[in-house]
């Protein structure tokens, strides 16, 4: 009997961060959260979320975009029809809409969710299954000052959360910025691994400057040097590089992800669902990095509980992440919205077991939090621990 996609409902949630975070292009101090609720006629709900960082400032779609994207336009599209066959319901949208890779994303989990419940498998099985069950986490150093970086790396080597960081540079000149990393490496030594994330702020010479000074000061990969649009750039910076060479912003799906393995233009991508347009993107952005040799790594747009968790299933069923992931998304944010919070413990991330995305959401705590709700007032735990 067809199951009848019913109603999809669409709420902005303003969740803020435990301090700022600063990157090459915009520093945020809260992160805004578009979540997805999809209902069918048997009463099963699939849950999805597109994020994106500092509103038009990262990429192509604000959380605001994407809500009326999804009311105004893709709605239409999904009600009233039979929802059992996530597939075939992407099939209708991506002929009827064109880009809109995060409205996309957050819909297309929110779909596999429901299927998978369905089934009573995680939706890791949908996606092939699950070939590890804890994810190596990094965090984000990117307060903007190196103390107080170093200290915060440090907290984390202690509480064993995480033992891998990565460092937003961009906005202060190269040898600036050079001089913040190498200093925050000397402190850590070995204990801890540093990469960096240009967010594309460097032009070619600097980047070649850059990756030799940053190779020196014993880093180990360069995240988005370039522009998003400088893929020949990127390929002379890959061939030169004494460490690894990694896309991210540029990577905005599967012709994208042939193109840079066709031009050499990386050692490793970072791979984003929301970016891709969605889970079944995203892993074919994975095997044709795989088929290309090129290293793979399980991105974050600093998403919450729901996009997190998406992330994880896909990331958990691939057969390798050379690079691990950032999946720390809900550790950066003061609010809570999951009934039961993600596990980070031994610097992974535990992939929930239990049917779809095996969590839920907190939905008292999001009818305080969304924009648009009856009150704005938290009530519940509060101001999240740093560690
Ligand atoms: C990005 O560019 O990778 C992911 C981690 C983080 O700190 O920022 C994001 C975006
Ligand atoms: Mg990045």
């Amino acid at each position: 009997m067809p199951i009848k996609l019913e109603k999809i409902d669409t709420w902005i949630v303003d969740i803020p961060t435990i301090r700022p975070h600063v990157l090459s292009m915009t520093s945020i101090s809260k992160q805004v959260m578009m979540l997805v609720r999809i209902s069918f006629s048997d009463g099963s709900v699939g849950l999805g979320e597109g994020t994106t960082i500092g509103g038009l400032a990262y990429g192509d779609e604000s959380p605001e975009g994407m809500k009326l994207a999804i009311d105004r336009y893709f709605a239409p599209l999904l009600i009233g029809r039979d929802g059992s066959e996530p597939a075939a319901l992407m099939a209708i949208l991506r002929s009827q809409i064109v880009g809109n890779h995060f409205a996309m994303h957050a819909v297309e989990t929110a779909l596999l969710d429901a299927a998978a419940r369905r089934a009573g498998l995680p939706l890791s099985a949908l996606l092939g299954g699950a070939r590890q069950q804890r994810l190596p986490v990094l965090w984000t150093l990117a307060s903007g000052d190196t103390g107080r970086d170093i200290e915060e790396a440090e907290a984390m080597l202690a509480a064993r959360r995480h033992d891998t960081f990565k460092l937003k540079i961009g906005k202060r000149t190269m040898p600036e910025d050079v001089a913040h990393v190498a200093a925050i490496k000397r402190a850590l030594g070995d204990r801890g691994s540093v990469r960096v994330d240009v967010n594309q702020a460097w032009d070619r010479i600097t980047a070649r400057k850059g990756a030799q000074m940053l190779a020196d000061a014993g880093v180990d990969l360069i995240e988005q040097p370039l522009p998003r649009d400088d893929r020949l750039g990127m390929a002379r910076l890959t061939a030169s590089s004494p460490i690894a060479i990694m896309a991210d912003e540029a990577l905005r799906g599967p012709r994208d992800a042939l193109e840079f393995v066709r031009d050499s233009a990386a050692h490793a991508f970072s791979l984003k669902p929301a970016q891709a347009g969605g889970l079944s993107a995203a892993r074919d952005v994975a095997a044709i990095a795989r088929a290309g040799h090129i290293g793979l790594y399980g991105g974050t747009m600093l998403e919450g509980g729901i996009g997190t968790t998406a992330s994880a299933h896909l990331f958990a069923s691939l057969p390798e992440l050379e690079w691990g992931t950032e999946l720390f998304g809900p550790l950066l944010q003061t609010e809570e919205i999951l009934v039961e919070p993600l596990v980070y413990r031994d610097f992974a991330l535990e992939v929930p077991t239990g049917p779809g995305l095996g969590v839920e959401l907190d939905m008292d705590k999001v009818e305080h939090l969304r924009r648009d709700g009856p009150s704005r007032t938290v009530t519940g735990p509060s101001a999240r621990e740093n560690v």
